[in-house]
C-alpha cells in the first residue's frame, strides 16, 4: 500500500483544499492529513474559524482522506513520515523547497495551488477579518 501524507489548516474548506487532497490521494492508496491544531495555528499566526475538532470531522468526511492526525509542531514531519511508513509527502507549491529535507525519508511532491481561492480571500470577500 502506497501511503501519502499532507499538512495544513484546511479552514473554511474550499475547492483549493479539495483539489490538493484529490491529487495527493491519486499519488497513492492511502492519504493521511496532518491537521494543524488551534494551538499550532497560533504559532503559524493563523486563527481558524472552525475548531480543530470541526475541521477534523469535515476532513474525515472527504472521500480522498483516510486518516486525520494532529499537527502540533513544525518539527514532527520526519517522525510522522517514519512512524506512518509514508512513501510520498505532498504540499502545495507555495511551500516549494521548504520540506526538501524529507527527501531522505520519502518522495517529496509540490503541486500547483488552485488559483483564485484561499481561506483569507473568502474572509476578505465576506468582510471578516
Ligand atoms: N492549497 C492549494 N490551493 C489553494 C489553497 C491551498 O493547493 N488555493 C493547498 C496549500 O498549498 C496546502 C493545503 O492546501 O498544501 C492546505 O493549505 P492551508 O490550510 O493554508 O495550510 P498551510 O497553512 O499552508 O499549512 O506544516 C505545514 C503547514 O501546516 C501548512
Amino acid at each position: 500500500m502506497k501511503k501519502v501524507i499532507t499538512y495544513g489548516t484546511f479552514d473554511l474548506l474550499h475547492v483549493g483544499h479539495i483539489n490538493i487532497l484529490r491529487r495527493a490521494k491519486e499519488l497513492g492508496d492511502y492519504l493521511i492529513v496532518v491537521l494543524s491544531t488551534d494551538e499550532f495555528n497560533a504559532i503559524k499566526n493563523k486563527k481558524a474559524y472552525y475548531s480543530y475538532e470541526d475541521r477534523k470531522q469535515i476532513l474525515e468526511a472527504i472521500r480522498y482522506v483516510d486518516k486525520v492526525i494532529p499537527e502540533n509542531t513544525w518539527e514532527q514531519k520526519i517522525s510522522d513520515v517514519v512512524d506512518n511508513d509514508i512513501d510520498v509527502f505532498v504540499m502545495g507549491h507555495d511551500w516549494e523547497g521548504k520540506f526538501d529535507f524529507l527527501k531522505d525519508y520519502c518522495e517529496v511532491v509540490y503541486l500547483p495551488r488552485t488559483e483564485g481561492i484561499s481561506t483569507s480571500k473568502i474572509k476578505k470577500d465576506l468582510g471578516i477579518n
